[in-house]
Order: C-alpha cells, then sequence, then structure tokens
C-alpha cells in the first residue's frame, strides 16, 4: 500500500473534525497530544538496542505484579504529561497506575472526556527487539463538568467509547485509531517527524488463515477453546492442506495488527494462571474490540460482545477472542455448544 504522501495525521483530524458539526476539536486534541506522546516514546524505543540506560528492568513490579521496564515508566509519564498538557481531559487511567489520576484543576475539570491507556504492552518484548505497542481508549465523562473526575467515569462499556486505537512500534511506526466512522492507519516518517495516511478506510477479511494462541497454555484450556484450536490444526479434507497457519508473537498489539490486515483470530482464553483470562479489559480488550467492529471484524468474550461488558474494575481481566468475523462466528458456536 502506498503511502498516500498529501495527507498528515493532523490534516485527516481536521478534515474528519470538520465531518462532526457543532465539535469543539476537544477529541482532535486528544489525538494530537497522543500523536506527540507517541513520536517521543518511538524515537526511545528505536534507540533502545544502543541506549543502554533505557534497556531493562526497574527492579520492581507494577501494580499488576510484573517486573517494570524502564521504558514502561517512560511510556507512561510521556503519555500523561501529553495528556495533561492540553486541558482537554479531565483524568486519566493507565495500565502502570493502581487507580486513575485526576487532572484536577479548573481547567481541566471543565474537560469532558478520560482517556485509558496502556502506554508500553509487551514491553519485556523491547530487548529482543520484537515490536510493542500503545493501546489508547476515550470516553465522555459521565460526572458532572466542573467537579474532580470519579471512577465512573473511567468503568463504562466499551460501547461508550468516542474513539480507541493504537501505536504498533516495528519495522515502522504506526498509529491506527477510530472514533465510530472507520479505521485509518497512518505511519509515521521519521525524516520529517509526521505521520502519512497509509492504510485509508482498514477493513479485516471476513476470513483468514492464521490463528493466533499461546499453545503452550494449550493443556489449561476449556475443552471448547481446544476443540477449536485442534479444528484450526486439521487438514481441509477436500484439500490435504492444514486450513490454518499459527503465528503468535506474544506481543498483543503486534498480533492484533497482522490479523486486521491479513485476516485471522486472537485467543487469549482463561487458563490456570490467569482464570480470568490475563488481557485486561479498559484498555486493551475494549479499544482494540472497538478497532475491529469498526473494521468489519468482532471480539468477544465468553458468550458476549467484549463491548457491551460493563468493567468492574479498571484492571479487570477477560478471556479475549478477536479478528475475522467468520472465525469468531465459528469459535463463538463452539463456545456455545459447551454451555
Ligand atoms: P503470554 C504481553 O505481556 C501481553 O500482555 C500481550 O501483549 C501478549 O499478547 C500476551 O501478554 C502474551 O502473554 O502468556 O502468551 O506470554
Amino acid at each position: 500500500m502506498s503511502i498516500m504522501k498529501n495527507v498528515t495525521v493532523g490534516e485527516f483530524i481536521v478534515e474528519s473534525q470538520n465531518n462532526f458539526p457543532g465539535s469543539t476539536g476537544e477529541l482532535s486534541k486528544i489525538l494530537s497530544a497522543i500523536k506527540l506522546a507517541s513520536k517521543i516514546l518511538s524515537h526511545q524505543i528505536n534507540k533502545a538496542g544502543l541506549a543502554k540506560e533505557i534497556l531493562g528492568s526497574v527492579g520492581k513490579e507494577n501494580t499488576q505484579g510484573e517486573d517494570q521496564q524502564k521504558l514502561d515508566v517512560f511510556a507512561n509519564d510521556t503519555f500523561i504529561n501529553a495528556l495533561s498538557a492540553r486541558g482537554v481531559i479531565c483524568g486519566v487511567a493507565s495500565e502502570e497506575n493502581r487507580s486513575f489520576i485526576a487532572f484536577n484543576d479548573n481547567v481541566n475539570n471543565d474537560a469532558k472526556y478520560v482517556v485509558l491507556i496502556d502506554p508500553l504492552d509487551g514491553s519485556s518484548n523491547i530487548d529482543v527487539n520484537v515490536s510493542v505497542g500503545t493501546i489508547f481508549s476515550v470516553y465522555k465523562r459521565q460526572s458532572k463538568k466542573g467537579q474532580p473526575v470519579e471512577m465512573k467515569d473511567f468503568l463504562q462499556s466499551g460501547n461508550c467509547q468516542v474513539a480507541s486505537g493504537y501505536i504498533i512500534y516495528g519495522s515502522s511506526t504506526m498509529l491506527v485509531y477510530t472514533t465510530g466512522s472507520g479505521v485509518n492507519g497512518f505511519t509515521f516518517d521519521p525524516s520529517i517527524g509526521v505521520f502519512f495516511l497509509s492504510h485509508p478506510n482498514m477493513k479485516i477479511p471476513k476470513e483468514g488463515k492464521l490463528y493466533s494462541v499461546n499453545e503452550g497454555n494449550f493443556a489449561e484450556f476449556c475443552p471448547a477453546i481446544r476443540e477449536y484450536i485442534k479444528f484450526c490444526q486439521s487438514e481441509d479434507l477436500s484439500t490435504n492442506k492444514r486450513k490454518y497457519n499459527s503465528r503468535y508473537i506474544g506481543s498483543l498489539v503486534a498480533d492484533f495488527q497482522r490479523n486486521l490486515i491479513k485476516g485471522g483470530i486472537y485467543l487469549y482464553p482463561s487458563n490456570l494462571s490467569h482464570p480470568n483470562g490475563k488481557l485486561r479489559l479498559t484498555y486493551e480488550c475494549a479499544p482494540l474490540a472497538f478497532i475491529a467492529e469498526q473494521a468489519g471484524g468482532r471480539a468477544i468474550s465468553k458468550d458476549k460482545r467484549v463491548m457491551e461488558i460493563p468493567p468492574s474494575e479498571l484492571h479487570q481481566r477477560v478471556p479475549f477472542f478477536v479478528g475475522s468475523k467468520y472465525m469468531i462466528d465459528h469459535l463463538e458456536e463452539i463456545l456455545a455448544s459447551e454451555r
């Protein structure tokens, strides 16, 4: 796909804003803040192999009990600083922080949006040069304007998202987002520091040939998941060829992006070490579910759409299945037969 050098993400945001009569430009400012922070982080990640001081562990665990990487802290600080500087959001919830952060001043208390973010997903892959990503979600606050933000502002189901997206820091840095009118991808040109529209109106193929799951957990999956994986591994009797290929990078944004472009299914089921699944509903599953559905795909968790699940707490984990429509339809049938 050739990069359409004539449209930058900034121009695209302004153009899209014009399609929302009465829009005040606040959402555009949020997207611009995310764009800025992603450029700063991309620069740090791309030199990580050379600048040893930003590699490796901080030597303590984050709120999830996971070994916190130095770049996790840098990414978290970078996005929170960029988002708090524009006076357009009243608070942020991050994977790296136990609770939300209220931007409790006169300007931000009047803002109407909140942001939830996984600043650097898959950061343990950085040391081995595997793609990593940022995932974000934007909601309108439910609490009274002019007052400090409240927890209920962050515990809204995915259906209420006004925007979501991700940045993938890989062979190139790409920003992919939706505001509910389709999905568009922008590729960063570091030589001039600009994101260009490279993947307009992204659509996930209805069927794919790739399934993405950590098969090391196979013995711990429920019978229905094991049945589906065996189906993926089986041969197509009409061609004597395997139906699908297994591709698992172990970095959610990278696995998601590959399936979005090529078609496929990503599964993170419950297992013994993660009885409710590993991925977080509010800042990983719901934003990617919004992207998937806007691109013509599907995202479910057990027996319902991810976008319908009302979060019970900020860091709630859920089983997550996302990808090509027909592949999710098939998995859903198998899961239903087990209930
Ligand atoms: P496992 C990275 O830690 C992450 O949150 C996702 O990016 C990735 O898809 C998943 O966990 C990998 O988990 O248990 O297969 O190593």
